[in-house]
C-alpha cells in the first residue's frame, strides 16, 4: 500500500556513507597528481560522497513516509491506535532536520576547501556529519518500527463495504471466507483474528469490499485492547453497512448488548446473522432471533457459501435500492 523507503539505523547510515567516501578517497589518492592536489581531490570527493549518501537515505525517508495529515481518516485512527501520532511526526521532522543540515554542511565544506591548500574542513566535516546522524538515533530507530506498522495497514478501495462484526469466535472470518475465498485464518478459539482483513467479491459487474474484524467483547471502549481497538475504528470509518454475526451457542446477552451499542453509536443499518444453523437445536436459534428484534436478521450457516451468498445479495440489493453505497477509505 505504502513503498516504504529502508530506514538504515544511525550507526549503519555513518557506516555506510563512511566506508563509500572512504573508497572514493582511496581511489582517488593512488592517481599520478601531485600530492597536496592528490590530498585535496580525493577528500572533495570523500566529502561529497558521505554528504550524498547520507542526504540520498535522508530524503528518500522525508519524500516516501506519507504525512500524518495527509493519511486517510482510517489510516490516521489505525495508526492512533499502535503508534503515538506526535512521535511520528516528530522523527520525520527530525530526519528533516539532518537532512538540511547535513546539505548546507556538505555545500560549505566544498566551498572552503577549494579555497585552502590543507584538508581541515573535510575533518571538520566528517565529525560534525556522524554527530548530527547520531543526534537522529532515536528518530530512525522510532521511523523502523513506525514503518512496520505502516507496512501492516490494509489496501482500501472506494467502494461499497461490508464490515463483518461481532464477539469473537461466531464465525465472522468463516463467513468471510465463504463469501470471498479470502486465505483469512479460522479457528476454534476467541481472538484468532487480530487485525483487519480486506476481501473482494463481485456480484452483477459490481465489486464490493468485505471487511473481517477482530471479535469485540461487550465491555467499555476505554477497557478494549488495541485488537478490539481496530474493529472499532473499521465500523466507523469503512462500513456503508454492518453484518453482526451472533453465535446462539454462547451467552446472547452480552452480545446482544455489543450489538445494541454499536447501533447507537453509528448511524448504520444493521443485519443480524444467527449463525451455526447446522449443529444449533432450531429452538435456540429461534431464541437468538427473538433476542434481535427488530434488527432484519437471517439464520445461517457461514460454512455454507450459499447462506453467506444470499445474506450478502438481499444487504446490498437493499442498499443499492435505498442509494447508498461508496466506500468511505
Ligand atoms: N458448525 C459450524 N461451525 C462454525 C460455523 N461458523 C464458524 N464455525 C466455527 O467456529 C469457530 C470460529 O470461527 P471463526 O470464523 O474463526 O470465528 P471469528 O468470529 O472469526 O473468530 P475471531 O476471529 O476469533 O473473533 C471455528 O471453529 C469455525 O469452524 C458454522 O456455521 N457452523
Ligand atoms: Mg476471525
Amino acid at each position: 500500500m505504502f513503498r516504504l523507503p529502508n530506514v538504515p539505523t544511525s550507526d549503519d547510515l555513518i557506516d555506510k556513507a563512511f566506508h563509500q567516501g572512504s573508497k572514493v578517497a582511496k581511489a582517488t589518492r593512488s592517481t599520478r597528481k601531485p600530492r597536496e592536489k592528490r590530498m585535496r581531490v580525493s577528500e572533495h570527493r570523500r566529502v561529497t560522497v558521505i554528504g550524498g549518501v547520507i542526504e540520498s537515505d535522508l530524503l528518500s525517508i522525508v519524500k516516501n513516509f506519507p504525512s500524518y495529515e495527509e493519511l486517510p481518516n482510517f489510516h490516521k485512527r489505525l495508526l492512533e491506535i499502535k503508534i503515538d501520532k506526535d512521535v511520528y511526526k516528530q522523527s520525520l521532522g527530525a530526519v528533516h532536520w539532518c537532512l538540511k543540515n547535513v546539505q548546507q554542511l556538505k555545500r560549505e565544506t566544498l566551498r572552503d576547501l577549494k579555497g585552502r591548500n590543507d584538508t581541515r574542513p573535510a575533518q571538520d566535516f566528517l565529525g560534525r556529519v556522524a554527530s548530527m546522524v547520531k543526534k537522529i538515533r532515536k528518530d530512525l530507530d522510532e521511523l523502523i518500527e513506525i514503518k512496520a506498522v505502516l507496512r501492516e495497514f490494509p489496501d482500501l478501495e472506494a467502494v461499497p463495504t461490508l464490515v463483518v462484526s461481532g464477539y469473537p469466535n461466531v464465525g465472522k472470518s468463516t463467513f468471510m471466507k465463504s463469501l470471498t475465498d479470502s486465505d483469512v485464518q479460522i479457528a476454534p478459539y476467541p481472538f484468532t483474528t487480530q487485525s483487519i482483513l480486506i476481501g473482494h467479491t463481485m456480484r452483477r459487474h459490481q465489486r464490493y469490499q468485505v471487511i473481517d474484524s477482530p471479535g469485540l467483547l461487550d465491555r467499555p471502549m476505554e477497557e478494549r485492547n488495541d485488537i478490539e481497538l481496530q474493529a472499532v475504528v473499521a465500523i466507523k470509518e469503512l462500513a456503508n453497512v454492518i453484518l453482526f454475526i451472533i453465535d446462539p451457542n454462547i451467552d446472547i446477552g452480552p452480545q446482544v448488548s455489543l450489538l445494541k451499542e454499536i447501533r447507537d453509536s453509528i448511524g448504520l443499518r444493521i443485519y443480524v446473522a444467527v449463525n451455526k444453523s447446522d449443529i444449533t437445536p432450531k429452538e435456540k436459534t429461534e431464541q437468538a432471533m427473538q433476542a434481535v428484534d427488530g434488527f432484519p436478521t437471517f439464520s445461517i450457516s457461514a460454512q455454507n457459501k450459499e447462506d453467506c451468498v444470499l445474506v450478502f445479495e438481499k444487504i446490498f440489493r437493499e442498499i443499492d435500492d435505498a442509494k447508498q453505497g461508496c466506500g468511505k477509505g
